[in-house]
């Protein structure tokens, strides 16, 4: 007879879980999804995640393993090590990290000792906590700078990161963040490095997928050690990648990840790493990645056109960061009344934005949900305006008559471009 603990469903044994996750799953279907770092993986990916592999524990790497059994977790962690090779074009890589702040914990651990200096892309200029920001381990243990972007651009002044590396003489430089929108000089930037003696790092977290679609350059002929996570324009699990074309670095790498910052596997989304790479190595990814520039570009063109501020005036990746400080209203503003439209985004410290989080005048969109969903330009022009009526009517003091209209023209979207529809089970 089977064993009920097996066999029976979250419906029948935790009505509070299930509900919410019900809940939620209702939620992606019906409001569109505009945070920057978010997207919809494929049912493949889902498959994988919620597999019984998760009672697989494992430490150590494919062939090397402290616990018996891991023949076939093997097969699945080397076809992620390798499919991220072919995809990225790169000597090495580490599909274990946990998250993207894990694989840049790993980098610190293998590179740096505790004192040493960092120089990364300060958060309030698009940067990520994870690069020394106070707050963050980082920011403990080395001692951190960090670089901006030119006022009048928004876009990174390589010749200030000069003089700075110049004068701070850091053993690591870092670039890349959570909400840069434009491409990045890597090779200039690669050039500071050895010209100040750093090392350099890139955290290509937010347009990993752009740089696998083909759509975006790629860091790793110029960078010591890159980092990425899987989520975001990558569409796959929640987790982190560390690659290398440096093979120097591949012993101290190894060992950083496990045992220097990790324990045992996450089995069940390494599996899923596999798969989300392996679909990003198929032609339709390269699709997706144009599809997702230029959602990007006419989601930023229609907000301009509206009269709403953008940083550096558009975008080269996923983001569209709004500038809300002549709007009359400010981030957490218009993320909630975005909210009352069925959009959901997120506020955001915008450069020079050297206030607390509730004062920010920042929103930080990005338009990798909505592609993956299949909206196209078309649907974010009308996004882009319905946007800019709900920042107008919030200014105004008049959201709610209009959320509510917009929410019934995005509810309608969401009917157009339905997603799991409830997996069956
Ligand atoms: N770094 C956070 C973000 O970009 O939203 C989480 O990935």
């Amino acid at each position: 007879m089977a064993n009920s603990f097996f066999t029976t469903s979250l419906q029948h044994t935790d009505a509070l879980i299930a509900k919410a996750l019900d809940d939620e799953a209702h939620r992606q279907e019906t409001q569109l999804e505009l945070i920057a770092s978010e997207n919809m993986v494929s049912r493949a990916v889902l498959d994988a995640l919620g597999h019984q592999i998760t009672n697989k524990t494992l430490e150590g790497y494919p062939g090397n393993r402290f616990h018996g059994g891991g023949e076939f977790m093997d097969v699945a962690e080397q076809a992620a090590i390798d499919r991220a090779k072919e995809l990225f074009d790169c000597a090495y890589v580490n599909v274990q990290p946990h998250s993207g702040t894990q694989a840049n914990q790993a980098v610190f651990f293998a590179l740096l000792r505790p004192g040493d200096r960092i120089l990364s892309l300060g958060l309030q200029a698009g940067g990520h906590l994870s690069h020394g920001a106070p707050p963050n381990l980082s920011g403990r243990w080395f001692e951190a700078a960090h670089y901006n972007v030119d006022a009048a651009t928004g876009r990174i002044d390589c010749d200030a990161v000069e003089r700075q590396a110049m004068e701070f003489k850091p053993a690591l430089l870092i670039t890349g963040g959570s909400a840069y929108p434009r491409e990045i000089d890597f090779q200039r930037l690669r050039s500071i490095a050895d010209k100040a003696g750093a090392m350099f790092l890139v955290d290509m977290a937010h347009f990993a997928g752009l740089v696998a679609a083909g759509v975006h350059p790629s860091p790793l002929p110029h960078a010591d050690i890159v980092t990425c996570t899987t989520t975001k324009t990558m569409r796959g699990p929640r987790g982190g990648l560390i690659l290398s074309n440096n093979l120097t670095w591949e012993k101290k790498l190894q060992s950083a990840v496990f045992p220097g910052v990790q324990g045992s596997l996450h089995s069940q989304v390494i599996a899923a790493k596999a798969v989300c790479l392996g679909e990003a190595l198929q032609p339709e990814f390269k699709l997706y990645g144009q599809k997702l520039k230029a959602n990007a570009v006419r989601l930023a063109d229609t907000l301009m056109q509206r009269g709403v501020k953008i940083v550096s005036n558009g975008t080269d990746t996923h983001i569209v960061l709004l500038d809300l400080s002549t709007s009359g209203i400010n981030g957490q503003r218009a993320q909630d009344a975005l909210a009352a439209g069925h959009l959901t985004s997120n506020k955001n410290p915008i450069p020079f934005d050297n206030v607390k989080p509730s004062e920010w005048v920042g929103l930080r969109l990005g338009v990798g949900a909505v592609t993956t969903r299949g909206l196209g330009e078309k649907d974010l022009n009308d996004v882009g305006n319905m946007i800019a009526d709900l920042i107008e009517a919030e200014a105004s003091g008049r959201v709610e008559v209009v959320a509510e209209e917009v929410a019934s023209r995005i509810i309608k979207i969401c009917q157009r471009y339905p997603v799991y529809q409830r997996l069956p089970g």
